[in-house]
Formats: structure tokens, C-alpha cells, sequence
């Protein structure tokens, strides 16, 4: 139990920091935007009062109160919000992103509602311990406008898992107060009880009662009788972000703070529990704030050099090729086959998405593995990619290994906000003290109609987000080679498949290999053209390379395999021979890997190339469902034939050479829709 006293010393403790924040800002010395909890200090000390240390602790923007009750080191925060060397993310993450993993902190990220999956993940891999560990995060009333809560209530519920909700309901999104946001006849824990979840309501300026009822709920947590919503009614006192009082610019009245004001939650605390701090004790707390402002001040600043480094985790090493010997097999079977081998490797891999343990499972990529390792190990998800790649991510922070599946990479877009801002960030913006080993695989679809929402090639998006690894494998072999590597990587890898490469076959061993996840290939030697192909092109490129070959043209032609990391290096050099250049992709040359690729090229080489650089890719505008309209969408080997005998002053007349269909929309007759 912890004593009233005890509660009433950590929150004036947090006041008393926060005031001296409040205090100093205007100095300007504090250069980052600071979200202060003044007046809401008993929600979070009553709450982190009933975790132990080993317990987890996630937050938002608003998190200085949440990491000290938690335990965080004063130094280290207030290092972080100078933006010092000794900060707890060396200056990287500044007051919206505090880390103290040693305390059970494990991280704030300011996206509203963001870190809420994150915290499920967490706890699913507190459920999985089995240690009896609860996690908490914290969040305003705000964030329960979010989708992704709600998908993180409905998964959390689903499993289980030991989490504790507290949402602190102080009225107000910055200067929009409750009503205009949300329904008057709905309660905030009205959603959660929607959700399946067990809510509490507190007074969230009372530490007793958000105490007692926290020991219950955790009590609960801890016994495995899932998760727990607690709202937790509060009011800040100064405005949303900086140190100023704001009641006087008109939307909230003076009249309500001051009420609110009356129920400061340290008098009602002294008051109840008839205790009070000593002026000696008073005196402890000053000059420790003190000591730790005065640290902060004059430590040093991280060398700005330092900001390149952590943007991706170290990337465990690839071993040596193995002999291939003669199995054949297609690239649907060694995706199989790979996660097979991962899920043996790691105890703590494990596999999910949408139809992943479903008769299909997933074009036969996943067939079989729920079988094998059981429905904690492979299981299918809730219709909520967004929260469960929030989930991905908190399992990966704390020490699994997941791989995620999308059967379109067009579904993952509504994930972008956990892939981008953080599966890619947070290794960087916790300065490297966590790391995201997590793989989604992304399937990019073709043919029979799958138009413009089933279709998408957007590599070069991902690519330009730094942090995020993207590879394209286009054979089995590599699909082998790059997934396990992939699986063993520490940073997020995202492993583009392309549908119409599932049924192609290549010699694969039986064994475990791993594929460099940064080089490209050189599968045809040439002198007179560099041909780059991406993911599934570089099967046409090579059909092109064979029939120019006929027409005296010996084309070198490059798999790129990997889009971020670029192997640049290797096509300069193939270039330096060629001194010719062409890229072949399935998306967009605007902003794309083709024109980043000639770009790279061009800023590299000193010499004149012998023919302008082409690239070869999709038509500006979305793929039409139409078979008849989505034909000629797709460059096939009769484009890159003749724009590069062209080069060569061979014209050609435009033809295209429909091999197996005459629809132009499936790979071979024996590939038959629908896929
Ligand atoms: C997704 C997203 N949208 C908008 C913002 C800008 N923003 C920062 S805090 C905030 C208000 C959040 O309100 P609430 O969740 O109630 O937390 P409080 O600030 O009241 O503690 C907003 C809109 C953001 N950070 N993230
Ligand atoms: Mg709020």
C-alpha cells in the first residue's frame, strides 16, 4: 500500500517541476513545445501508485506527470526538454517524447490515440510472459474521437490482455470542449463498455479513490480477467501547449476553472487524508529540481553529427550463399517455407493478418503454420490494420518478432500513421534505446480487375520515409533469402510481393539462407544497356533482354531486390560499362524509384551517357478495372524491346506480343482469375 502522504509528496513533487517549467519557458531555453499537467497530477500519481516498477507505462503528448509517477528520471527529462546530449533520447525525442524503460516508462508519442495500439501490443506481449506484468497508457478525452482506439478496445477485449485504458477526461481537444466532439447522451466509458471492456469511473482529482480503484483494477489485470477502462474526470489548468493561463481568450470561462481550480487535487488529497508535507520535505523536493534544472542547463548539447545515427537498428549479418541444388519450387512455397523457418528459429516470432490462417492462407503463402505452431502463434486479426500494426509494433519494442500480412498493399495504407510515424521512428526518436523488429508484407496486385484500390505499387512512398527498410524480391530463391533475413532484421521491413510472382518457381534449398536485404543483382551480363527491373519487371526485362539479344544488343540487366537500402553503387558501376540506362517499374515514374535511380546515376557519373536515360512505368492515372481499359497499363517486354532498339536506331513497329492471354490481365493460362 501506498501511503496518502506518499501520493500527496509525488504530486506536489510533479507540481512542483512542472511549475518551474512554467516558470523558465519564457527564458526560451526550453525549445520544444511542452503539454503541462498542472492540475491533473492524482490521476496519474493514484494510477502509477498501483504498478509495480516491472509494470509498463505508455503515454501522449501530454506525459511529464505519467513519467515521473512512474518513476523517470527528473535529469533525463529535463536534459530531453533542453534538448541535451543527457537527455533520455539524447535530445532526439524533446517533452512529447519521454522514454524511462529502466522505471517501466516505455515511451509518449504525441499523435493522438497513436500510442494506444501500441500499449495492446505491449501488453500482448505481457500476456505471452505470462509473469503477470500490466501495462497502462495513458490518453485525454480526445484521443477516444480516434478509429484506432476503438480498434485497440476491440482487440484488447478479444485477447484478453492485461491493460489498463485511463483516460484522463479534462474537457477539452486544445480549445474544443467535449460537447462539440462528442454525443451528450453517450458517455466516454460508454464506448469502451461498447468495446466489451470493463470500465471504472473516478474522480480524477481525488489520488485516494484513483488509487484504491486502480489497485482493484490491476488486482484484476494481474489474474488474467482482461482489460480494464478507467475515466478519470480532470481539468488542466494552464493552456494546451506552454506555461501561460489562457482562460481569458474565450473558450472556457473563468468561472469554470476557478471551480475546478477549488478541487486542486494536492488540497483535496492534504484534506482527506489530514496530511501534509513537511517545509523540510518541501525544501528536499526544491533543491532536487533545482539541482536537476541546473544539470540540465549546463550539460552539453549531442554533437549535431549524432543526428544521423539510429535511424535504423544494426543489421544482423547474412551468411554465406548456400549450395542451391535442384528443387524447384514457386515463390508462394518459399515465402512458406521462410516464415516456417522463422517461427521455428524465434520463440518469440509470430505471424498474423487477415486470412492468414484461413483454407487459402494467403495465395498458400501461410498454409499449414497455424497447424504447426498453434493460434497464439499464427493467428487471423480484427478488420483494424491500423491498430494492428500499432499491436506489431508494441509486441516488437518489447521483444518480439512479428511479420504482418496485408493481402493488398493497398489495405496497409490505412496503417500509414503507425508505419510512418512509428514503426519507421521510433528507434530514431528514442535515440536508439528501442528497436522495431517487425515485417509486413505487402502483396501488390495485377489482373483481373483488380483497379485502383486493389493495384498499388507505392515503394517509393515508403522509401522516402527514412527508417523504413523496403524490399522486393522477384524470385523464389530471393523470397527465401530476403524473408528470413527479413524476420531476423531489427528494424521494420516492409517485403512488397507481387502477386503474378507467386506462382513462379525457382531452385531453392531446403535449408535456412538469408538474402542481403541491401543488393541488388546482376541476373544477365551485358555491354550495351543497363536495364533495371523492379519486383515482377524484372521478368519482362529479362524476356526483353533475350529477344534484343536476337537483335545483336547484349543488355545487362539489374533485380533491384532492395529499394531502401538503394544499391546504387552497383548500377553506377554496371552504367560505367553500359553507359546506358533504363528502368523498368510498376508504378508511376513521377517522384518514383526510376527517377530516383537516373537521378543517383547522374549525380555519380563524370562521363556522357551514349543515349538519353529512359524510364519505362505505368501511365499517370489510376488502373482502370476494365480489362479492356487496363491492357496497355502495364509495360510489358514489347515496350522495353522497343524503346531500347530505338536507342539503337532500330525502329520497330509498336506491337505488343500477348504471349498466353489475350486479355493481357493474367501471367500464364494457368493462373485463372479470381486472384
Ligand atoms: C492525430 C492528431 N491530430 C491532431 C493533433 C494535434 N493535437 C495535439 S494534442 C490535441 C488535443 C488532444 O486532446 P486530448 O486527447 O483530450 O488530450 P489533452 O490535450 O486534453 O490532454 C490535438 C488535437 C495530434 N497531435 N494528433
Ligand atoms: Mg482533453
Amino acid at each position: 500500500m501506498t501511503a496518502p502522504l506518499e501520493l500527496l509528496r509525488s504530486m506536489t513533487r510533479i507540481r512542483m517541476v512542472e511549475e518551474e517549467i512554467a516558470k523558465r519557458y519564457p527564458q526560451q531555453q526550453m525549445r520544444c513545445p511542452v503539454h503541462l499537467s498542472i492540475g491533473q497530477e492524482a490521476a496519474a500519481v493514484g494510477l502509477c501508485a498501483a504498478l509495480q516498477p516491472t509494470d509498463w507505462a505508455f503515454s501522449g503528448h501530454r506525459n511529464h506527470a505519467h513519467y515521473l509517477a512512474k518513476g523517470g528520471n527528473l535529469k533525463a527529462m529535463l536534459a530531453e526538454i533542453y534538448g541535451k546530449a543527457t537527455g533520455c533520447c539524447g535530445g532526439k525525442g524533446g517533452s512529447m517524447h519521454l522514454t524511462d524503460q529502466a522505471a517501466g516508462f516505455i515511451g509518449a508519442t504525441p499523435i493522438v490515440g497513436s500510442t494506444v495500439p501500441i500499449a495492446v501490443g505491449a501488453a500482448l506481449t505481457a500476456q505471452r510472459e505470462g509473469k503477470g506484468r500490466v501495462v497502462v497508457v495513458f490518453f485525454g478525452d480526445g484521443a477516444m474521437e480516434a478509429g484506432v482506439v476503438h480498434e485497440s478496445l476491440n482487440f484488447a477485449a478479444l485477447k484478453k490482455l492485461p491493460i489498463l485504458f485511463a483516460c484522463e477526461n479534462n474537457l477539452y481537444s486544445v480549445y474544443s470542449p467535449l460537447e462539440v466532439r462528442q454525443p451528450e447522451q453517450r458517455s466516454i466509458s460508454d464506448s469502451a463498455t461498447g468495446h466489451g471492456v470493463k470500465t471504472v469511473q473516478a474522480d480524477g482529482n481525488n489520488v485516494q479513490e484513483v488509487y484504491s480503484k486502480a489497485c482493484a483494477a490491476v488486482h484484476d489485470l494481474r489474474q488474467g480477467s482482461g482489460p480494464v477502462f478507467m475515466e478519470l474526470a480532470t481539468y488542466r489548468w494552464l493552456e494546451h501547449c506552454g506555461p501561460g493561463y489562457d482562460n481569458d481568450i474565450g473558450y472556457r470561462t473563468e468561472v469554470e476553472f476557478q471551480k475546478w481550480k477549488q478541487r486542486d487535487p494536492l488540497a483535496i488529497s492534504a484534506q482527506l487524508a489530514s496530511a501534509f508535507l513537511e517545509p523540510a520535505e518541501i525544501d528536499a523536493i526544491r533543491q532536487e529540481i533545482e539541482a536537476a534544472f541546473s544539470a540540465a542547463i549546463s550539460d552539453p548539447f549531442a554533437d549535431p553529427a549524432s543526428a544521423e545515427l539510429h535511424v535504423f537498428a544494426p543489421a544482423n549479418v547474412t551468411g554465406p550463399e548456400p549450395e542451391r541444388g535442384t528443387r524447384e519450387i514457386t515463390y508462394a512455397e518459399a515465402l512458406r517455407e521462410a516464415q516456417d523457418i522463422s517461427l521455428a528459429n524465434f520463440d518469440n516470432s509470430y505471424l498474423m493478418g487477415l486470412g492468414v490462417p484461413d483454407p487459402k492462407g494467403i495465395f498458400g503463402t501461410t498454409l499449414g503454420l497455424q497447424e504447426k505452431y498453434g493460434e497464439e502463434r499464427v493467428f487471423d486479426i480484427p478488420l483494424a490494420e491500423n491498430a494492428m500494426t500499432g499491436v506489431a509494433i508494441g509486441s516488437a519494442i518489447t521483444g518480439m518478432r512479428p511479420i504482418l500480412t496485408h493481402q493488398r498493399l493497398d489495405f496497409a495504407l490505412v496503417s500509414i500513421d503507425q508505419i510512418v510515424n512509428q514503426a519507421a521512428k521510433w528507434h530514431y526518436m528514442f535515440n536508439g534505446t528501442m528497436s522495431v523488429p517487425l515485417v509486413i508484407r505487402m502483396i501488390i496486385g495485377r489482373g483481373w480487375g483488380q483497379g485502383p484500390q486493389h493495384s498499388q505499387s507505392l515503394h517509393a512512398w515508403f522509401a522516402h520515409i527514412p527508417g523504413l527498410r523496403v524490399v522486393m524480391p522477384s524470385t523464389a530463391y530471393d523470397a527465401k533469402g530476403m524473408l528470413i533475413a527479413a524476420a531476423d532484421d531489427n528494424s521494420p521491413v516492409l517485403f512488397l510481393e507481387h502477386r503474378w510472382l507467386h506462382n513462379t518457381t525457382s531452385i531453392v534449398p531446403e535449408n535456412a539462407y538469408k538474402v542481403s536485404l541491401s543488393k541488388s543483382s546482376i541476373i544477365r551480363e551485358g555491354n550495351d544497356v543497363t536495364l533495371v527491373g523492379i519486383s515482377y519487371m524484372t521478368l519482362e526485362c529479362l524476356e526483353a533482354a533475350k529477344r534484343l539479344g536476337d537483335l545483336g544488343i547484349e543488355i545487362e540487366v539489374i533485380d533491384l531486390r532492395t529499394v531502401q537500402p538503394l544499391d546504387i553503387a552497383s548500377i553506377i558501376s554496371s552504367v560505367e560499362k553500359t553507359r546506358r540506362i533504363v528502368v523498368v517499374d510498376h508504378a508511376e515514374a513521377t517522384c518514383g524509384v526510376s527517377s530516383e535511380i537516373i537521378s543517383c546515376v547522374y549525380e555519380s557519373i563524370n562521363f556522357c551517357l551514349k543515349s538519353k536515360p529512359k524510364r519505362i512505368c505505368l501511365a499517370e492515372h489510376p488502373l482502370p478495372t476494365s480489362y479492356a481499359m487496363a491492357r496497355d497499363y502495364y509495360p510489358r517486354s514489347d515496350d522495353i524491346v522497343r524503346i531500347i532498339a530505338e536507342m539503337f536506331g532500330i525502329k520497330l513497329a509498336s506491337f505488343k506480343n500477348l504471349v498466353s492471354s489475350s486479355f493481357g490481365d493474367q501471367p500464364n493460362s494457368d493462373f485463372t482469375g479470381p486472384f
